[in-house]
């Protein structure tokens, strides 16, 4: 890549994190941002809600946007959980296993979760959480400037949420899609007492075969091993392959990774800000089976690849926000 499309690779990133309302993010995604007048994304007192295209995936409602590229995103609104991403090829991105339950209240075997406010079971909670299993509603859906469509979703404390975690919260989830899908979570602590969480998108992506695919951008990175009690170790310094069960955090890794799928002659980039930390998952063939819930052969066909903050916890105080914004292109 020329230097000139590098910058303004980078450019079109800090754009469309400015359209995704997350500019004050810019500065702030290594910590927390307190709102104010200059921080504060430009949001429209109360944004008009607007219906959107609306549709359904099994049980579920869902909202789709479309680019006049040709691209779609399909959006599940429990959760603000994207469950397709096409491009305009009319190729589809991300993996849904074909037994996922698609219903009130369940998790989604695929797409993109959104895991908040603790990851996997690490603490008490239900595992990842309980955001992605319950109801959000879609706060505006609309164009960019730049021509980027999105959705807007939301979400904050309930009787039952504080029945389960004791704070009082505010989320939003925006994605945005062009000839990439951006998708931006933001998290507003609003109660008296400052709050720890973990927060990771949970991107499931397709893959042909996930035995000849690479991850490039973890080499030489620590990980906890979660397939060895979290045992700490060290990535080589070759591209991440998967032959097996695969689970491990990479703590502490910016930067973008590259995702290079070898059947499809293609590689996914993902940039990511906020996110400190980066989850690689596959169940491999017999989980997949056994505990998953895969269908036969489908462990094939997906590589978890997750923007994550996990180590250490965000710890956010009253009154501050924080973002985690990821992007996925393919080159
Ligand atoms: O992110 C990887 C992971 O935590 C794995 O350990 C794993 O089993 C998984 O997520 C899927 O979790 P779920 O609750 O969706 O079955």
């Amino acid at each position: 890549m020329s230097d000139f499309e590098l910058h303004s690779d980078r450019r079109l990133f800090l754009k469309r994190l400015a359209g995704a309302g997350l500019a004050a993010g810019v500065t702030g995604f290594a910590g927390c941002t307190k709102p104010s007048k200059s921080a504060t994304p430009a949001p429209s007192p109360e944004p008009t809600p607007t219906a959107g295209a609306r549709g359904r995936i099994g049980d579920l409602e869902t909202v789709v946007i479309r680019h006049a590229s040709g691209s779609s995103a399909e959006i599940a609104i429990q959760g603000a959980h994207v469950t397709s991403w096409k491009r305009a090829t009319g190729d589809e991105m991300l993996f849904v296993s074909a037994r996922s339950a698609l219903a009130a209240g369940e998790p989604i075997r695929g797409g993109i979760p959104v895991v908040f406010p603790q990851f996997a079971a690490l603490g008490p909670l239900p595992m990842h959480g309980f955001v992605r299993t319950t109801p959000w509603e879609v706060a505006d859906v609309g164009r960019d400037p730049t021509g980027a469509v999105f959705a807007l979703l939301r979400t904050r404390d309930t009787d039952a949420s504080r029945a389960l975690w004791p704070h009082a919260f505010r989320a939003s989830m925006r994605v945005t899609l062009d000839e990439a899908l951006s998708t931006a979570i933001t998290i507003e602590n609003t109660g008296q007492d400052a709050f720890p969480f973990h927060c990771a998108l949970h991107t499931y992506l397709r893959v042909a075969d996930v035995r000849k695919v690479s991850v490039e951008g973890l080499e030489g990175a620590t990980y906890q091993d979660r397939t060895a009690k979290s045992v700490q170790r060290r990535e080589r310094r070759r591209p991440v392959t998967v032959r097996g069960e695969v689970d491990r955090i990479y703590v502490g890794r910016t930067g973008r990774l590259r995702i290079v799928d070898e059947s499809r002659g293609r590689a996914i980039l993902l940039d990511r800000a906020g996110f400190n930390d980066v989850v690689v998952w596959n169940p491999g063939e017999e989980k997949a089976r056994t505990s998953i819930g895969l269908a036969d052969g489908e462990w094939l066909n997906m590589l978890a690849v997750e923007s994550a903050q996990i180590v250490p916890p965000v710890q956010l105080a009253p009154g501050s926000l924080w973002s985690g914004v990821q992007r996925l292109r393919v080159s």
